[in-house]
């Protein structure tokens, strides 16, 4: 199978499973785990914040994160397609007694003036705004990258307001390399993040949340309320550190593989594709009716995921340019008749 359904298929590297069998480990529920200290530190290094903490998933680290900075009642602005709002199940609702408040975007990036325009509160009648989230890169925006600037803009905003800056960062190694700055750069401009070591970086498990050391406090319960306390998680921590060192420089050829994906699918009679939005690893693909395209495809060995009208590829370590190039052949073929 050449497997372009997600970045979260990457297999661990063999380097990635010596570096699990040999870990040193202890119980992280109890703090005493020293490779998931180590992954721990390591964050922080990277993002310039004061505490981090290691979480099973991105899904994790960002309900972790709503519910430290919130507070029942208060709202949520963020845009209507970020994985928050879709895929994570109602849960700032369910656990964090939130509200999100979406914006609609083309394209995935918040801008300030529609921020501005739902920040409330607190009165006499509503709690007001507690938290404003962005997704970087965005998934469903097609791997959309926030540039610098209009990223600075909400974050200015939002410290004007008083209210914290969160970012779902679960590819934030890929909107740093299609930028050409260090993560540190994006980390920055946010108060919180959470990154995801097990979608294009290659781990087998595992995000880390990272920010200011009185809201890790908080996130470490939350992450305990959900279930994600883990003991001897350095057997996972071990294979994060290694992605950390081993698949930042790899990305590059990830975005590269999806540009060339992109340009040769847009020429395909019936696919039709919006070749400015592919920025890093992700490819959406218009095409009339996706879901027999993707089964025709999946019996040929080629994996994509999506819904009625559209098609998603995500290209990873696990993919090089030979598997597109045959998987081009495939997609020919079957559009073809
Ligand atoms: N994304 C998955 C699916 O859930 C859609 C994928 O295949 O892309 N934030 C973003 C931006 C994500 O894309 C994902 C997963 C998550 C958070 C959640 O991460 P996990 O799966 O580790 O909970």
């Amino acid at each position: 199978m050449i497997d372009f359904r997600s970045d979260t298929l990457t297999q661990p590297s063999a380097a990635m499973r010596r570096a699990m069998a040999n870990a040193e480990v202890g119980d992280d529920v109890l703090s005493e785990d020293p490779t998931v200290r180590r992954l721990e530190e390591r964050a922080m290094e990277l993002t310039s914040k004061q505490a981090a903490v290691f979480v099973p998933s991105g899904t994790m680290g960002n309900q972790a994160a709503i519910a430290a900075h919130t507070r029942p009642g208060q709202e949520i602005i963020c845009d209507d397609r970020m994985h928050i709002v879709l895929y994570e199940f109602g849960m700032p609702a369910r656990f964090s007694g939130c509200l999100v408040r979406a914006v609609p975007t083309p394209d995935g990036l918040l801008h300030w003036d529609a921020v501005q325009e739902r920040l409330r509160g607190p009165s006499d009648h509503y709690r007001g705004t507690g938290l404003i989230v962005v997704e970087n890169t965005h998934n469903m925006a097609g791997g959309r990258v926030y540039p610098l600037e209009r990223l600075e803009q909400v974050a200015r905003g939002a410290q004007a307001a008083g209210v914290p800056l969160h970012m779902d960062g679960a590819r934030v190694f890929n909107a740093a390399c299609a930028l050409g700055v260090e993560v540190e750069r994006i980390a920055r401009t946010v108060d919180s993040m959470c990154f995801c070591l097990s979608k294009g970086l290659g781990a087998p498990v595992g995000s880390v949340l990272v920010g200011p050391s009185d809201l890790i406090y908080e996130a470490r319960f939350a992450r305990k309320a959900l279930g994600g306390g883990m003991r001897q998680a350095g057997v996972l921590a071990a294979a994060g550190l290694v992605a950390l060192d081993e698949t930042p420089p790899l990305l590059a050829e990830d975005h590269r593989n999806a540009r060339f994906l992109a340009e040769a699918l847009a020429e395909i009679p019936g696919l039709s594709v919006d070749l400015d939005a592919v920025e890093t690893n992700i490819i959406f693909v218009d095409v009339a009716d996706a879901s027999a395209l993707r089964s025709r495809l999946a019996a040929e060995g080629v994996g994509v995921s999506g819904s009625e009208s559209r098609l998603r590829l995500v290209t990873h370590r696990d993919v090089d340019r030979a598997q597109c190039e045959q998987a081009l052949q495939v997609v020919r073929n079957a559009c073809s008749g």
